[in-house]
C-alpha cells in the first residue's frame, strides 16, 4: 500500500478507516464532489425537501430584522459563511446589505472546490462591487485558522441545517470551535431544521424521484472513481430512518448480498455480510428548547429566533459572550 494515498484526513484514509470500522461508516462531507454538488442542487428543488425553501422564506420576510444588530454597529464587518454552497439564500442578505450601503467583506467557506468556483463567478456578475474571499476548508479547519480575522466584528452564518450533520456530542465540539473562532460580541446566525411530523421529515430524505438515493449512492461511485474500486452500486439500497426522540434522521447504504469489494488504489478489500449497513449521514432535527440549550452550553446569548409560518425551520441569531 502506498502511504502517499493515506494522508491524514484524506478521502482515502477516511474511507479506509470507515470501512474497517464496525459498524461501517463513511463521512457525509464526501457526498460533495462535482456529481454530488449537482445532486444536492436537485435535492434542494425537490417538493419533499422543504428545508431550503423554508429558510429562504425566513430570509425573504425577516432579513431586515435579522441583519439589524450587525448593521447597527455602523462599522465595517465580515460576513463569514460556513458551508456556503451555492449561496442562494445568502444572496438575499448580500442584496440588502449592498442596498443599505453597508461596509463588509464576504468570506464563503466550503469543502467543495467546485462549488466555491461557481459561487465566485456568479457573485462577480451579480454583485460586481462586492469583495469576496473564498476559503476551501472544513468547518473545524476554518474556525481554527480564522483566515478572515482582521479585527473587525463578524457575523458568522451557519445555515441550511448544516450543523444537523453532526450528532449532539459532535455539535458541541463544533460549537466550541465556533466560540473560539469568534470574538467577544460577534454574531452567529444558525439555521436548524425543527422536529415535526416524522413522516414529513422521512419523506425529505426518501423522495419519490430517487434523487436522495442517487446522492447517497454517489459515495460508492466516488470511491470507485477516486480509489479504483469495483463496487457494484446495484448491491446496495438507500435506507433513511428517523428517530423522533433524538431527532436523528440517519441514512444508510445496506449491502443486500454478502460480498467483498476491492479498492485497488489502497490495495485493500472489505467484506460485507448480507444486510450489513454503511452509516453515511446524520441530519439531526431540534426543538426550539433544545436549541436554547445549545446556546447556553455553547457560550452564546440568544438575540432572537426566527421561524417560518409553519414552524418547520428556525434561524437563531446568537451573540458570543
Ligand atoms: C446540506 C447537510 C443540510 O442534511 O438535510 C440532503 C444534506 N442529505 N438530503 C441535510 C442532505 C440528504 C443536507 N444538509
Amino acid at each position: 500500500m502506498s502511504s502517499k494515498n493515506l494522508d491524514f484526513g484524506s478521502f482515502a484514509q477516511d474511507v479506509m478507516l470507515g470501512l474497517s470500522s464496525y459498524p461501517k461508516t463513511l463521512p457525509s462531507k464526501y457526498f460533495y464532489d462535482e456529481k454530488g454538488d449537482k445532486l444536492f442542487q436537485e435535492i434542494m428543488n425537490l417538493p419533499e425537501y422543504y428545508l431550503t425553501r423554508k429558510e429562504f422564506e425566513i430570509f425573504e420576510n425577516q432579513h431586515e430584522e435579522i441583519l439589524r444588530p450587525i448593521l447597527n454597529l455602523g462599522q465595517y464587518f465580515n460576513l463569514v459563511e460556513l458551508g456556503a454552497g451555492d449561496g442562494l439564500k445568502t444572496k438575499i442578505f448580500l442584496q440588502y446589505l449592498i442596498k443599505e450601503k453597508a461596509d463588509f467583506e464576504y468570506f464563503p467557506i466550503d469543502f467543495s472546490a467546485t462549488v466555491l468556483e461557481e459561487l465566485k463567478l456568479t457573485l462577480k456578475t451579480e454583485f460586481p462591487g462586492l469583495t469576496v474571499s473564498t476559503i476551501k476548508d472544513t468547518y473545524r479547519g476554518s474556525l481554527i485558522k480564522r483566515d478572515w480575522d482582521n479585527g473587525r466584528p463578524n457575523l458568522i452564518l451557519f445555515l441550511g441545517s448544516n450543523l444537523g450533520n453532526f450528532s449532539l456530542e459532535e455539535a458541541y465540539d463544533i460549537l466550541n470551535h465556533l466560540r473560539i473562532g469568534a470574538n467577544h460580541q460577534d454574531f452567529v446566525l444558525l439555521g436548524l431544521d425543527l422536529k415535526k411530523n416524522p413522516q414529513t421529515i422521512l419523506d425529505a430524505y426518501h423522495d419519490s424521484k430517487g434523487v436522495t438515493k442517487a446522492f447517497n449512492l454517489n459515495l460508492l461511485d466516488r470511491i470507485n472513481r477516486e480509489l479504483d474500486g469495483d463496487i457494484n452500486r446495484e448491491n446496495f439500497i438507500h435506507w433513511p430512518t428517523y428517530e423522533p426522540v433524538s431527532g436523528e434522521c440517519r441514512s444508510y447504504l445496506v449491502s443486500m448480498v454478502e460480498q467483498t469489494i476491492n479498492l485497488k488504489a489502497l490495495d485493500q478489500s472489505f467484506h460485507f455480510d448480507a444486510f450489513e449497513p454503511i452509516f453515511t449521514e446524520i441530519s439531526k432535527k431540534y426543538s426550539l428548547s433544545e436549541i436554547d440549550d445549545l446556546a447556553v452550553k455553547g457560550g452564546f446569548r440568544t438575540v432572537k429566533s426566527f421561524t417560518d409560518k409553519e414552524n418547520y425551520f428556525a434561524n437563531i441569531l446568537w451573540q458570543r459572550l
